[in-house]
């Protein structure tokens, strides 16, 4: 096992995987930004070094800083966390050059995952649904027009370097086409250094529902059910919850089985999730596989009893997969909550500032994973998480109770959160009704 992990990461997820880290009796280094100086993560850290100033492209994101500081404190592994560099693939790629284990999957997986055209010819191959488009990049407007042709509008056009929703076009009809596909490749060439697309039938109001899986070093994997992430705004999660209320016994069983076959195709070494997109007639189909631990992954922890950041460090440092894991069923219903420093009433502008006063809530079947604390200050560098709250219950009726209740204990002033807009969601007809799709919160009239 490791015996030092540097976190390169900050928040929420850096005090996770520092918890973790304490069960599996490994020390632990945080890194942080000037901004992050009265963080809780270099508190809780048994040694913390600073990497450079708040903007995260000279701290976060610095990979000379990072890999500095793993020297310094003479780390064996490094942890990314979710998002900064945790799908860089050169980032593991230097990370393992210079000795260093990084927590994730092989840089060879980053790098074929993140081509998300790549990705879903190997999962097509592996047997995996996908979503009927163009086979690969779209080289030409002419090539374009073929691929239309052939699967009818509505089309969304795609960066193959894109994912979480940037650079794409949704394109309705013959005029909207030339356009969309100069524009979408110019954007891709701009924001990723890579303007090639691909095509696929757009389906208009889709969930999103994603399967977590672990796989090892052997060559086993398993996968831990679903969850369902439909309810978002501009491609960022507000609530996920496992299981979804669309998904019964013998579906899950199709997603489990289609996520495992995809994994193995890429021999896949760490934690990950395979995200679908479902259609009206409950068709799934492959959209992407994110290579890192995400933000909701507490909603699986709590339905399987697992320790899903635990389970990612053993299989970095070489452990197989305990055989119980392959037998486990989930039990109950989890439900998130992201509570971001935002205003859900102002277009949700980032509310960032001091807190003045915190009080979390507790009691049967809830967990709040925060690095906050009253009088901490909410820098204004980055993302606006600021909690993930997060119940259990018997069934999904209990877990959204329980939600609201906790929601109402949950006290945060000083900056606006988005506490408020959870318990309209929450008490809406149609979210109670389980009926999601990701247009959920634009066609809803929530008011606040
Ligand atoms: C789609 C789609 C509809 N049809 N692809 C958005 C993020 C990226 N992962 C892919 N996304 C979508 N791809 C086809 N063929 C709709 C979305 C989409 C979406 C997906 C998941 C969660 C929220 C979303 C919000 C808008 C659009």
């Amino acid at each position: 096992m490791f015996k030092k992990i540097l976190i390169a990461n900050r928040g929420e997820i850096a005090l996770r995987i520092i918890r973790a880290c304490k069960e599996l009796g490994i020390r632990t280094v945080a890194v942080y930004s000037v901004a992050d100086r009265d963080s809780l993560h270099v508190r809780f850290a048994d040694e913390a070094v600073c990497i450079g100033p708040g903007p995260s492209g000279k701290s976060y994101l610095s990979i000379p800083n990072l890999i500095s500081a793993a020297e310094i404190t003479n780390a064996d592994a490094v942890h990314p966390g979710y998002g900064f560099l945790s799908e860089n693939a050169h980032f593991a790629e230097v990370c393992e050059s210079c000795g260093i284990h990084f927590i994730g999957p092989s840089p060879t997986i980053i790098t074929q995952m993140g081509d998300k055209a790549f990705a879903k010819d190997t999962m097509k191959k592996a047997g995996v649904p996908t979503i009927p488009g163009s086979d690969g990049v779209v080289g030409s407007l002419s090539e374009a027009e073929k691929v239309v042709d052939e699967i009818g509008f509505p089309v969304i056009v795609k960066a193959v370097a894109g994912g979480g929703g940037r650079g794409m076009r949704v394109v309705r009809s013959k005029s909207e086409l030339e356009n969309a596909y100069h524009s979408a490749r110019t954007e891709a060439g701009a924001a990723f250094g890579n303007p090639n697309i691909y095509i696929e039938k757009y389906f208009e109001n889709p969930r999103h529902i994603e399967v977590q899986l672990l796989g090892d070093q052997h060559g086993n994997v398993v996968s831990l059910g679903e969850r369902e992430c439909s309810i978002q705004r501009k491609h960022q999660k507000l609530i996920e919850e496992s299981p979804s209320p669309a998904v019964d016994q013998s579906m899950r069983d199709k997603l489990n089985e289609a996520a495992i076959r995809g994994a193995k195709q890429v021999r896949y070494n760490s934690a990950g999730t395979i995200e679908f997109l479902m259609d009206e007639n409950r068709q799934f189909y492959f959209m992407e596989m994110n290579t890192r631990i995400q933000v909701e992954h507490p909603v699986t922890e709590e339905v399987f009893d697992i320790d899903l950041v635990k389970e990612q460090i053993a299989i970095a440092a070489g452990k197989e997969i305990p055989e119980k894991l392959k037998h486990y069923r989930l039990r109950g219903h989890a439900i998130e909550c992201r509570i971001n420093a935002e205003d859900p009433s102002q277009g949700f502008r980032p509310s960032p500032g001091k807190i003045t006063s915190l009080h979390t809530p507790g009691g049967v079947g809830v967990r709040v994973d925060t690095h906050a604390y009253a009088q901490y200050v909410i820098p204004p560098f980055y993302d606006s998480l600021i909690a993930k709250l997060i119940t259990h219950g018997r069934d999904r009726d209990e877990a959204i109770e329980r939600m609201l209740r906790a929601l109402d204990e949950f006290v945060v002033e000083g900056v606006f959160t988005t506490i408020p807009l959870h318990k309209a969601i929450l008490n809406h007809e149609q979210f109670r009704s389980g009926n999601l799709s990701t247009k959920f919160l634009e066609s809803a009239n929530i008011k606040i």
